[in-house]
């Protein structure tokens, strides 16, 4: 994709002008990033969805048994025969992770980095239906799927912004307006982290929530820490043989820190092992039980695609790849793998074609490497064939 070419999308800014100018800075409306968008999924088949065990759901109701009455999936049938007539929501999470064609939709985000995409996140709001003022630590790009929402955004936000006392929900007891759209289909709103938002149903709608990922620093410290500390020994300790006898034994002397900063510095800053991290943990599946495959010999893989096999990414993997060296790293669902630079393109399709067969992998078909790698993609659930 070429980053100076004029995006419908954005509204006519090319992907540079708006990562410039508005990613994770200031919000951008733009009216018919899709033209004549018309939703892939309906109420009753997100409703659907939210039956199912395996999804992620949950319901708001802003008058309920308490204000913001907050219900978690997943749901039944009477549930939503129980419903009062409006001012409640459905929330269904990473629906692209079940309905192929909203994972289609981020196919036109692709100027942005996959790993820091979230998920889709649908919701359904009868009128009236809201989750209330609030801000999120992530960005989102809220397209309007069916129906109208008012959007309005107010100020930037932070952890010591007043929220109402709710048990599950960061509702804000503050919110100062400073715009406010009327979305109809296609249209969709980009909001940077932190804005306060207030989205209310005007009808009956659905609202498609393009969410975004950030580890926070914490988890990032903790997390590549706790990765480290497995590559190190018992024996490797704070260690003192250039210490000076000293004058007053109760003192810790500045000499103390700076060899304990040598000791943090040596490992933080192995950058082999933070790529390494940073890939396994960007690409752990949200649903990890979803990614599991079988094993398959590299016979039985040449057979099956010279019968005409399809193999698909399972939508639940996530998948990324970088340069060590004249070397590749690939990251498959939380997993890392070290593969010769020579399978640079077939990594790059393996991550970005929406099929692999006989056709577009036939250059691969009689290398042992690349095969392995299939295989074991296949073996370890982040590939597998289609219509089994
Ligand atoms: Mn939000």
């Amino acid at each position: 994709m070429n980053s100076d070419t004029p995006l419908q999308l954005l509204g006519g800014l090319t992907a540079r002008e708006f990562m410039r100018d508005y990613w994770q800075k200031k919000p951008l409306l733009v009216r018919q990033a899709f033209t004549d968008f018309e939703s892939p999924i309906d109420a009753d088949e997100l409703a659907g969805l939210a039956l199912e065990e395996e999804v992620e759901s949950r319901i708001v109701i802003e008058h309920g048994e308490t204000p913001w009455e907050l219900r978690r999936g997943p749901f039944t049938e009477e549930t939503f025969g129980t419903l009062p007539e409006r001012d409640w929501t459905l929330l269904v999470q990473s629906v692209d992770q079940f309905v192929p064609e909203v994972a289609e939709l981020l196919e036109h985000f692709r100027f942005l980095p996959s790993w820091r995409i979230d998920d889709v996140m649908i919701s359904f709001a009868t009128p009236g239906g809201s989750v209330g003022p609030h801000f999120d630590n992530y960005d989102v790009f809220l397209l309007q799927g069916h129906g109208k929402r008012n959007w309005k955004v107010g100020q930037m936000c932070n952890s010591d912004s007043p929220l109402l006392e709710h048990p599950d929900l960061r509702i804000l007891a503050d919110f100062e307006q400073s715009d406010e759209w009327s979305l109809e289909p296609g249209d969709m709103l980009y909001l940077p982290p932190r804005l306060a938002h207030y989205g209310v149903a005007e009808d009956n709608c659905l609202t498609y929530s393009v969410g975004f990922r950030a580890p926070s620093a914490a988890e990032v410290l903790t997390h590549f820490t706790d990765f480290l500390s497995q590559f190190l020994t018992d024996e490797e300790r704070y260690s003192d043989a250039d210490a000076q006898p000293v004058s007053d034994p109760h003192q810790i002397q500045h000499d103390a820190l700076g060899r304990l900063k040598s000791l943090l510095n040596e490992h933080m800053g192995d950058e082999r092992l933070l790529l390494t991290w940073f890939g396994q943990f960007m690409t752990e599946p949200r649903y990890p039980e979803m990614v599991a495959g079988e094993a398959l010999s590299e016979e039985e893989l040449i057979d099956s695609l010279e019968q005409g096999a399809i193999i698909i990414r399972n939508p639940s993997a996530r998948m990324a790849w970088s340069e060590v060296d004249d070397n590749l790293l690939l990251f498959a669902s939380g997993q890392s793998r070290l593969l010769p630079g020579e399978l640079r393109e077939l990594l790059k399709l393996i991550c970005s074609a929406d099929a692999l067969h006989a056709e577009n992998l036939a250059q691969w078909l009689g290398d042992e490497a690349s095969l392995e790698l299939i295989c074991e993609l296949i073996k370890q659930g982040s590939l597998g064939f289609a219509n089994e």
